[in-house]
């Protein structure tokens, strides 16, 4: 996913190594598909770089949880994991490295519209995406991106080589959370959908406000796992057990054709799908979620390096992307239901997404979290 910053530069001086230094992060185009992937993707360490000395089972902790739940969020018990993975594809989520967090309480489903629109009636809150962006803080960006608007997956109809995602995103005028595919569209029937086009600081002041916060990278993913040792899906190693699909994702031909086979074309209403073993709905697929960390590739490295267990870690203290050196971003986990077999696989819990904080789209969402104390 591009962010804004990239996209309204979009065709003028956007480089082309750029784009392929962000689609090979994405990707490894020598692999034909990421299920082939998958069939590499053992759940054994493969080689020693990537083996976890210390790997065991997760620990998860026995302590009940500190009172009654709070509405809609679920304890989550905390414990120590093998957090990241070995998949080839996705080189900044690897190693496998030791982690523990503490536990904490957190949304039991990604924040839907008729919550985030309850927010801003208490609140008269204004997202980033209604704003008018202003020129200074997007130099060289063409003058008609310079309005009130957001990133909308607009595929193309016909089949394009997937060496750049510049082709299926666009920047829309009007496009904000009350109406994700456009000024057109509108909220009618998914109140319960998860919000999108939500910047970084529209999701902290949303969780301010909720007096919650959002989770660190860590924590997401030991939630995520549900208790599961180094499973490649949040509910195990199975695509589609009994032939159920367990998350909203892409099927058909990507970027042009999405089947819908799962039952959704785009976002679906959250709880969908099944719970995971902690119960929570919609850890993968359906919208990508904002982290509190900043995004690093080589954060899981440099942590795998110390040999200790990182102890509610909390990102590194500043940002890298290689694709786009200069515009620091945030980790977003999850993947959504533009996450595709063919294209990329990164609603699988160990992998990692990036977004610039001002940036939204319309398959970005989020969830808060609350500590315990
Ligand atoms: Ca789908």
């Amino acid at each position: 996913m591009g962010s804004f910053y990239a996209i309204s530069r979009l065709r003028s001086n956007i480089t082309v190594e750029a784009v392929k230094a962000e689609k090979s992060d994405l990707c490894d185009s020598t692999i034909a598909s990421a299920r082939s992937a998958h069939q590499l993707n053992s759940s054994k360490p493969r080689n020693d770089s990537d083996s976890d000395a210390s790997a065991t089972a997760p620990l998860i902790n026995v302590t009940t949880a500190p009172g009654s739940a709070p509405d809609g969020m679920v304890w989550i018990p905390g414990g120590e994991f093998s957090m990241g993975s070995e998949n080839p594809m996705m080189q900044d989520a690897r190693p496998f490295h030791r982690v523990a967090v503490d536990g904490f309480w957190m949304d039991q489903t990604e924040v839907t519209n008729e919550e985030f629109a309850g927010f801003v009636k208490a609140t008269g809150y204004v997202t980033v995406a209604e704003r008018k962006p202003d020129a200074k803080s997007f130099p060289g960006a063409p003058p008609e991106n310079l309005v009130p608007g957001s990133v909308v997956f607009t595929p193309p109809d016909r089949k394009v080589p997937l060496d750049d995602s510049y082709v299926w995103w666009r920047y829309v005028p009007g496009a904000n959370w009350r109406h994700p595919n456009g000024p057109a569209s509108h909220l009618k029937g998914k109140e319960r959908n998860p919000v999108v086009h939500i910047s970084y600081e529209d999701a902290e002041a949303y969780a301010k406000w909720a007096g919650k916060r959002l989770p660190t990278e860590a924590e997401f993913e030991f939630a995520a796992r549900g208790g599961l040792d180094r499973k490649r899906f949040v509910w195990g190693d199975e695509f589609k057990p009994g032939g159920k699909f367990q998350a909203n994702t892409f099927q058909g031909h990507f970027p042009n054709q999405n089947t819908g086979e799962d039952g959704f074309i785009t976002t679906s209403p959250v709880g969908a799908f099944p719970a995971n073993g902690f119960g929570l709905f919609d850890m993968a697929g359906n919208v990508w979620e904002w982290t509190s960390d900043w995004y690093r590739p080589d954060y899981y490295r440099t942590l795998a390096a110390t040999k200790q267990v990182a102890r509610n870690p909390q990102g590194p203290a500043d940002s890298l992307d290689p694709a786009e050196p200069g515009v620091a971003k945030r980790v977003q986990k999850g993947g959504s239901f533009l996450c595709t077999d063919e294209y990329c696989a990164r609603y699988m819990p160990g992998a990692r997404g990036k977004g610039e904080p001002d940036t939204g789209t319309n398959h970005l969402g989020f969830r808060c979290v609350r500590s315990a104390r």
